[in-house]
């Protein structure tokens, strides 16, 4: 915790609340703090073999080729910049049930099978199936977390969404027609703000948001790995450009939510 304009910040929560009662807590909170610290590193700080494979504007695309019995893996790691949204605006649209078919073209059904804290749910979903391959489906727990700035930074707090695949005695897996898929997302998103020379209020036009998504993908059986890697190079810059014009949609009437 530390001060800011004189209050306290809680930078986790605080241990009465429901999340932090809850068994999967501490995974949560360990991985939600190693995705972050993953994912704010520079493609050059975080490895080798990270290749370029799609370029749009501001929206650039890296992935490196990982293979896991003889299974497609390949590691993302994505960088947008967006004008006119913040990222707590970025991370409400990307967390919130509500808007999921909105923007997820690939999803077939989603249901929230458990709601731990209001900033934390258990998802399940099925997806659209590829031929050959079966369909699949996934499990996961997502969490919304507001980052507060380190002391001597300039700007709004970050925020961030991580999904990590997890169980549920009432979901098993690979039982139906589906093959569960594995997944760790991260979108972590910072705001910078240009404000108006002249001392006019903040509007949308003087706001930016550095966004970064990682995913790291295991199908979960077998899916050919020509097919799968046409299949990331064509949904995760078809979903990066939907979702961020899709929120900028949804907010552009809206007062600017910090
Ligand atoms: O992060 C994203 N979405 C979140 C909310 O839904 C969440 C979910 C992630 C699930 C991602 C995996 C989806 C599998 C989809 C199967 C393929 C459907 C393609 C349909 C085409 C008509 O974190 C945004 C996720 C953006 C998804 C990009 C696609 C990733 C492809 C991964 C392939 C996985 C195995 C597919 C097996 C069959 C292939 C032959």
């Amino acid at each position: 915790e530390r001060l800011k304009n004189g209050k306290t910040i809680p930078i986790t929560p605080p241990p009465t609340s429901a999340v932090a009662q809850h068994r999967l807590w501490k995974e949560i909170d360990h991985l939600v703090k190693q995705e972050v610290s993953m994912a704010r590193l520079g493609v050059g700080e975080c490895g080798t073999g990270w290749q370029l494979f799609a370029e749009d504007g501001e929206m650039k695309m890296y992935r490196r080729e990982e293979e896991i019995d003889g299974m497609v893996v390949d590691p993302l790691k994505a960088v947008h910049v967006v004008k006119g949204i913040t990222g707590h605006e970025l991370c409400h649209y990307f967390f919130s049930p509500q808007y999921r078919y909105d923007w997820e073209t690939t999803l077939e059904t989603m249901q929230v099978v458990e709601t731990i804290a209001d900033d934390t749910l258990i998802f399940q979903q099925t997806h659209k199936r590829i031929w050959p391959a079966s369909q699949r489906d996934c499990l996961f727990w997502s969490h919304l977390r507001r980052l507060p700035n380190d002391q001597d930074t300039e700007g709004p707090d970050m925020w961030t969404v991580v999904n990590h695949s997890t169980e549920h005695t009432d979901y098993p897996a690979n039982t139906g027609k589906c093959v569960r898929i594995f997944l760790t997302v991260c979108l972590l998103c910072q705001t910078q703000v240009d404000p108006p020379k002249d001392g006019a209020p903040i509007s949308r036009d003087n706001i930016t948001c550095k966004i970064t998504y990682c995913s790291v993908v295991n199908p979960g059986g077998w899916a050919p790995a020509s097919v799968l890697r046409a299949v990331y190079k064509r949904e995760y810059p078809k979903f990066l450009k939907r979702f961020t014009s899709y929120v900028i949609n949804q907010t552009k009437n809206k007062s600017i939510m910090f």
